[in-house]
């Protein structure tokens, strides 16, 4: 369902430094880098899965928490470093939640931004499931 991948640190006396390389320690093509900070209290985000959609996820600042479904079973992740980060698959469904003010999300994504690859409806996504068996 998803995959934690730890990154190295190329750091040295000054402080530290992670470089993020495709087809290196991530392993797609990376078209599209965003990331989501100032995020209010008590908010929720995601709520959708992804029809193709491959991400890489790093919480490069404070902490967030993410719930992961896969239609069968769930597992909470908690983000809290840089030096991680997780590989999420298509057909996962997501929900971040507990941002601390100080979170800043990275996410590497393998393609363009697509509203059509967005299944926004939990019962939508157990169906997509179901036929992709
Ligand atoms: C995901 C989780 C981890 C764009 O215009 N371009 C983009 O590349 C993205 C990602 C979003 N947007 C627009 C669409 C909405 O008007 O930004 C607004 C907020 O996006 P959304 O509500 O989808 O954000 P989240 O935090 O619920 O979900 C995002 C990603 O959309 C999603 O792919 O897996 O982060």
């Amino acid at each position: 369902m998803y995959k934690i991948i730890d990154l190295d640190i190329k750091g040295d006396e000054r402080g530290s430094l992670i470089a993020l390389e495709d087809n290196s320690n991530i392993p797609f093509k990376i078209k599209r880098v965003y990331y989501i900070f100032d995020t209010k209290k008590g908010v929720k985000r995601g709520l959708h899965a992804h029809r193709r959609l491959k991400q890489f996820l790093i919480c490069v600042s404070g902490s967030c928490k993410i719930l992961l479904d896969n239609g069968y079973r769930q597992e909470n992740i908690y983000l809290n470093t840089p030096t991680k980060g997780i590989l999420l698959d298509s057909l996962i469904w997501r929900e971040m939640y507990d941002f601390s003010r100080d979170c800043v999300l990275v996410v590497l994504a393998n393609e363009y931004y697509d509203k059509d690859d967005y299944i926004n409806d939990y019962q939508s996504f157990l169906k997509e499931i179901k036929t992709n068996e």
